[in-house]
Formats: C-alpha cells, sequence, structure tokens
C-alpha cells in the first residue's frame, strides 16, 4: 500500500473512493462507491482434523510343505478414513525364523491407503521345510507413516510348524476339535 501519495486532480465517484482506499488524498467531488483496491478475498480453511491412528495385526500362518512358498497378508489398519492418502512403510526382522533358514522372504517396502479407505495389506511369503522344529515368528515392524500416526509398530507372524508325528496329530486334533464344537447360543 502507498500512503499519503498526493493527487493534484479533482476525482469522481469511483476513481476517488479507489484511490483514497489506496493510500492516496484525493479531492473527491463524489463518494458514493465503495470500490476496494483488492477486489478478491481469500479464503482459507484450517483442517483441525487429527491424523489417523495407524495399526497393523498379527498373523499365524502353517508352515507347509517342504520348499512351498505360501503368501500371508498383514492388514494395516486405520483408526479411521481420512481425505488424503496415508503411505506406511515398513519392513521385516527375524526372531525365531530367519530369512536365512528360509523360513519366509525378507520384503522392505511401502503401503498406500486410498481417501475413504481404512485398510491395506501387506504380503509376505512363508517358506515350508520338513524339519521338525517348534513354531517360529518373525516380525513385520512400521517404520513410517504420512498422514497417519503409527500406534502399533509391530505385526508378528507366527509360523505354525506342521512336521513330526506329534504335530500332525496335535493339528488334526485341533482341527477335529473345530470341526465337531457346538456353535454357543
Ligand atoms: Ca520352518
Ligand atoms: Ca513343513
Ligand atoms: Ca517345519
Amino acid at each position: 500500500m502507498t500512503a499519503g501519495k498526493n493527487i493534484p486532480h479533482t476525482l469522481s465517484g469511483f476513481a476517488c473512493l479507489r484511490r483514497f482506499l489506496c493510500g492516496y488524498t484525493a479531492q473527491c467531488v463524489r463518494s458514493s462507491y465503495a470500490a476496494p483496491c483488492d477486489s478478491q478475498g481469500l479464503g482459507t480453511i484450517q483442517d483441525n482434523d487429527a491424523a489417523p491412528l495407524v495399526t497393523i495385526n498379527d498373523i499365524s500362518q502353517i508352515e507347509g510343505g517342504n520348499r512351498q512358498n505360501t503368501s500371508t497378508a498383514f492388514t494395516v489398519s486405520l483408526s479411521a478414513a481420512g481425505e488424503r492418502f496415508v503411505f506406511v512403510s515398513y519392513s521385516t526382522a527375524n526372531d525365531t525364523a530367519a530369512v536365512a533358514d528360509s523360513d519366509y522372504f525378507a520384503a522392505n517396502s511401502s503401503v498406500s491407503i486410498a481417501p475413504g479407505q481404512t485398510a491395506a495389506t501387506i504380503t509376505i511369503t512363508v517358506r515350508g521345510d520338513k524339519r521338525k522344529e517348534a513354531d517360529e515368528t518373525f516380525f513385520v515392524n512400521l517404520t513410517g507413516a504420512t498422514n497417519g500416526t503409527i500406534s502399533d509398530t509391530q505385526g508378528v507372524g507366527t509360523i505354525e510348524n506342521d512336521d513330526g508325528a506329534r504335530e500332525r496329530q496335535r493339528r488334526r486334533a485341533g482341527e477335529q476339535l473345530r470341526c465337531c464344537r457346538i456353535p454357543a447360543g
């Protein structure tokens, strides 16, 4: 804005008021018009919605036959659907299951959750063997999020061993129990 600049002319109506509002002084003969210097106002609506919380579940996957690859999916969830894409980075980590032992395949990438959606999946591949062993676990760690706040950083993947007579017996017993259980109510 330029202030105090004298305009030696006699102005009328629109031009007079415009000059005045812009900081000029002028001799006005008429000032019945409202003519602002800036004809456009800018309205800014500040987004005060909190970023959704990001969590990941735990999964359990039967190991499978020797050298058999099986896909298993973790679910990354939002506490509420957002208006913007949410990006989440992740990486796997060994626990008792190890990449070097060919228990599962390492993964290091990111998933995106579209506006209006509340979940996405991370697919990990588990590899079977014929070793008689205990169940093994690995982790999927969430390492960063854009437009979201991570509240549960770690998903636990349990690879259920299916080798050995006792394991097969235990698993068959569990299947029979599930098969014959009478629904409540
Ligand atoms: Ca194994
Ligand atoms: Ca196996
Ligand atoms: Ca095994």
